[in-house]
């Protein structure tokens, strides 16, 4: 067969199920590391349950995703997850699904491996999120407690399945009882732990000098910003919608 009829053949099976995220929905992408359980326990060996240099490779990691070529307005990241809000009107790759998946998992592992010395894997999901209550939604989602009681009960010495088990389903008023009775006041733990951190974009204003005239210029520059004490709940939300929509 020639290569011309060979190309339109074969084309057509790489491309059928090719989908593309309609306009006007937001764009939410979460990544997570792959085996991070057993990895940072036995292998890397990262204080348990909070450690700051995983904090901090979570956070390069997030912040370069925001930079990699699509227009990303917010990125969170707690634990060993990432969530990436896209600008509404961002068109990237036709909106092409499987290539906002496969860039961003790859950047993400990328970038993650080069800095930590040793191979690290992430994966990759969309929630194509019709309006704007779903994407505040979303993130007071991923916001809430789960992990931090998770995390505190198994080092009290609970099995993991158990320890899942015994936070699903409780409101966040038990949550915060359930650390009480372990000897943890919630309130007392520093905001990352217990909300995560939230990278994004803040125009900072730059004083330069006109070249020509010698005069003093302002110009505004775009500069990203790690904030490592988000709001919480309905300030949360306000935020969210003050910033990024
Ligand atoms: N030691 C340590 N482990 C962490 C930290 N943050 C996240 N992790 C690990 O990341 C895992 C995330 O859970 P999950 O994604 O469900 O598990 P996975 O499927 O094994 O990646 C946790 O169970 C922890 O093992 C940290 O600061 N220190
Ligand atoms: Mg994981």
């Amino acid at each position: 067969m020639r290569f011309d009829d060979l190309d339109t053949k074969l084309r057509k099976y790489e491309t059928a199920y090719d989908f593309c995220i309609p306009p006007e929905n937001y764009i939410v992408v979460r990544l997570d590391g792959r085996g991070f359980t057993r990895l940072t326990k036995e292998i890397w060996q990262f204080e348990a349950p909070f450690d700051v240099r995983f904090r901090d490779l979570m956070v390069e990691t997030t912040a370069h995703l925001l930079q990699c070529g699509f227009n990303i307005v917010y990125g969170y990241t707690q634990s060993d997850e990432i969530s990436l809000l896209f600008h509404l009107n961002d068109d990237s790759f036709n909106r092409k699904e499987r290539k906002i998946l496969s860039i961003l998992a790859g950047e993400a592992s990328a970038k993650f491996s080069v800095m930590h010395g040793q191979i690290a894997t992430f994966d990759a999901r969309v929630c194509i999120l019709p309006n704007q209550q779903l994407v505040d939604d979303y993130f007071r989602w991923r916001q809430e407690v789960n992990a931090h009681c998770y995390w505190m009960l198994r080092k009290s010495g609970h099995a993991v399945g158990e320890a899942t088990a015994q936070v699903k389903g409780l409101n966040r008023q038990e949550k915060h009882d359930l650390l009480f009775s372990q000897q943890i006041n919630f309130n007392e733990l520093p905001a990352w732990q217990k909300r995560g951190t939230g990278i994004y974009w803040k125009d900072v204003e730059k004083t330069g000098l006109n070249p020509k005239t010698g005069e003093p210029t302002q110009t505004t520059r775009r500069q990203l910003f790690t904030d490592f004490d988000l709001p919480l709940n309905e300030f949360y939300s306000e935020f969210i919608h003050q910033n990024f929509f």
